[in-house]
């Protein structure tokens, strides 16, 4: 059976770290055709379901049971295709519902080791259609010699030590996960009692003020995860917002995720607690964060009142978050109606942690 091949035979398989997150990349071409083998056999390799992942490459927690499917594009001017594909950790799921921009950050460096994009002799440039939000992003990174440079002096919060840039534009990411970037069909809605703003600018997430659900928005990670009944309003808050964004019974899904804002105490723009979809981040994700800025770039979003003190002459926004910094550089032309993005992007890092050749179990 096929099963009994991939475990005699293995898979080829290269783990990177994206940005903040940790993920197995394949070719598609490597990986059975039919989707519903290729998820079996990706959480026998992540040893999902079980929360320590004793048995999978899985790091026990989904910012690191992450998975890349990268193959050559015949979509015109661009160069690769990444599905992102979400697995549960204790539970046996496999979404590609959301998209993730820190696995991104890996997708470029991975394409040119494989040979699917040939490297330029100083930097490459990898044209990126995210399968999941059939969007396009832009990664640049160095390639001294036609070689991928991974080491550099670019640091980024929640990773030790420095890295080599790499750099993300993104384009289309307007209603990435529900086809408008105000889902709802407004900047603000009241769910639960609360005022809020669904925005999905590459990431489809709900923004509050945390002071809503009673909190400063300065938690530690680690009082929010303590906080059950916090957490069960978080969900009961962002199935709501789901129904609104036309987005159906998301209680499986994990998507859409929760921001909450807070003034910024530590020099940034702005400070977020968010949930993915209800277990609080340990940062912010990429897209998270873009989505977040845009929603309150917006007049009459929630949160927006926090961007007078923004600097004006300036689109890097300064994002806070449980460990430190996330800068982001977010353009939007409000005057338009719907408001329109000009540009969104971010600087990450992504290291090849190892290739080879990986064993699913049974
Ligand atoms: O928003 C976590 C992460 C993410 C997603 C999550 C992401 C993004 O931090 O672009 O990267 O939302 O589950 O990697």
């Amino acid at each position: 059976t096929v099963r009994g091949s991939y475990q005699d035979t293995g898979v080829r398989c290269t783990m990177l770290r994206g940005g903040t997150s940790r993920g197995l990349f394949f070719e598609a071409q490597d990986l059975p055709a039919d989707p519903a083998e290729r998820n079996d056999l990706l959480l026998r390799l992540m040893g999902t379901p079980d929360p320590l992942q004793i048995d999978g490459l899985g790091g026990a927690t989904t910012l690191t049971s992450k998975i890349a499917v990268v193959s050559p594009s015949d979509a015109p001017e661009v160069d690769v295709d990444y599905l992102f594909l979400q697995l549960g950790v204790d539970e046996a799921t496999v979404s590609d519902r959301q998209n993730c921009g820190n696995i991104l950050a890996g997708v470029g460096p991975f394409a040119v080791e494989r040979g699917l994009v040939a490297a330029g002799d100083e930097e490459t440039a990898v044209r990126i259609r995210m399968v999941n939000s059939d969007s396009v992003a832009v990664a640049t990174f160095p390639t001294p010699g036609g070689r991928v440079e991974y080491r550099g002096d670019i640091e980024i919060a929640g990773v030790p030590g420095a890295a080599a840039p790499v750099v993300l534009a993104f384009t289309d990411t307007e209603g990435s996960a529900t086809g408008s970037l105000l889902p709802t069909g407004h900047v603000r809605d009241t769910i639960e009692g609360i005022d809020a703003t669904c925005i999905d600018n590459g990431m489809p997430v709900v923004l509050a003020l945390a002071g809503s659900f009673g909190l400063t928005g300065y938690e530690s990670h680690e009082e929010l995860a303590g906080d059950t009944a916090l957490l069960e309003r978080i969900d009961a808050f962002r199935r709501k917002a789901a129904q609104l964004m036309g987005m159906g019974d998301v209680s499986s899904a994990s998507v859409p995720k929760t921001a909450l804002l807070a003034a910024p105490r530590d020099g940034g723009q702005v400070c977020t607690r968010s949930f993915i979809p209800v277990r609080p981040h340990t940062s912010i994700g990429v897209l998270g964060a873009v989505s977040v800025v845009t929603g309150m770039l917006l007049p009459g979003a929630v949160g927006h009142e926090l961007t007078a003190d923004w600097p004006t002459d300036t689109s890097r926004v300064d994002v806070e978050h449980p460990t430190g910094h996330l800068l982001v550089d977010v353009v939007v032309d409000g005057a338009t109606t719907p408001p329109r993005v000009v540009r969104s992007g971010v600087v990450r890092t992504a290291r090849k942690l190892f290739d080879g050749t990986a064993f699913p179990r049974a």
